[in-house]
């Protein structure tokens, strides 16, 4: 038999052929193309807009933002709070939480001591300083944590995805001295809002919604037998904190700002005038696995 009706055809294709497969992928997969010939049943989506979605798929593809979809429509957060749910039931409770990876980190930045600047001696905007401990559930020190930190520049661009950036600009890991402190110079980065005329700004425009993101400072933090922190910092005052593009703002994450500081003991830093400071301590849980506390993103997590 040829003929088929949509019912049939659906069975068909969640049909496996005596070949195992992966059981996983197998019901993932079935589950959403059964949504999916649904939607288009219902919906009565035409020919047109199937293959506009399509064509609108392969340049999101090309232009590599599946990582701003995710984040836009609201899945990496999803998973947060899963996470925090099954943490949640699992006893496990404390310590800085979680936020957002964000499709933004590369790998491989310079490693300092104790201490960085972000700025590469190229002051912008107002001077900042961030500094803290990184410290256990009983609040002991780690020594020699290593942080992970990441932000946009003036413009909102993040090096390696914005032109004209150099490598690794504005990306440092620290690694904490052996009472787990850390600081580092920069700027306060203004807001990241999606490319301009990009797929992804297209079906943000068509849903009638932005794509900023409220100023920020990515951290992962990771230390021996501790669980890999993943997380960000709000910069407090910020139009979009409470509507960020990507669901990212979390209680306990926006830093406060002390104004002001005389810069005296922060020569290193190249600080000569009163300069914007804020404290932040991260603090982590221990690990329940290896696993938990290898030093990965997400995509090193799954690399094959
Ligand atoms: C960002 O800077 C970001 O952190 C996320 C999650 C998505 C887009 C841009
Ligand atoms: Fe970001």
């Amino acid at each position: 038999m040829a003929e088929f009706t949509k019912e049939q055809l659906l069975e068909r294709v969640n049909t496996n052929h005596g070949a195992e497969g992966n059981a996983r992928v197998r019901a993932i997969t079935e589950r959403i193309v059964t949504d999916l010939f649904h939607t288009i049943d219902e919906l009565d989506v035409t020919a047109d807009e199937f293959w506009k979605s399509i064509a609108w798929l392969t340049r999101m593809g090309q232009t590599g933002q599946f990582g701003l979809l995710t984040a836009g429509l609201g899945f990496d957060r999803l998973l947060d709070i899963r996470q925090d749910e099954a943490d949640q039931k699992a006893g496990r409770a404390g310590g800085t939480p979680r936020a957002i990876e964000g499709p933004l980190f590369v790998a491989g930045a310079p490693l300092s001591q104790h201490e960085v600047r972000l700025d590469e001696g190229e002051p912008e905007g107002e001077v900042f300083v961030m500094e803290g401990q990184v410290l256990d559930l009983e609040g002991q020190p780690v020594a020699g944590a290593l942080i992970d930190v990441w932000h946009a520049n003036t413009q909102g661009g993040y090096s390696h995805f914005f032109p004209g950036m150099k490598p690794y600009e504005l990306r440092r890991r620290i690694q904490a001295d052996a009472q787990g402190h850390y600081r580092f110079r920069s700027y306060l980065p203004p807001g990241y809002a999606i490319p301009p005329g990009s797929p992804i700004a297209e079906l943000f425009t068509a849903l009638g919604r932005h794509g900023n993101r409220p100023a920020h400072i990515h951290f992962l933090v990771a230390a021996p037998g501790l669980r890999t922190l993943t997380t960000q910092v709000n910069i407090p005052g910020d139009t979009y904190i409470d509507d960020d593009f990507a669901f990212a703002t979390r209680d306990g994450l926006i830093v406060e700002l002390e104004k002001n500081v005389a810069p005296v003991g922060y020569e290193s830093l190249g600080v000569t005038a009163p300069f914007t400071r804020s404290r932040f301590n991260f603090v982590m849980q221990k690990a329940v696995n290896e696993n938990e506390a290898l030093p990965l993103t997400r995509m090193e997590r799954v690399a094959g």
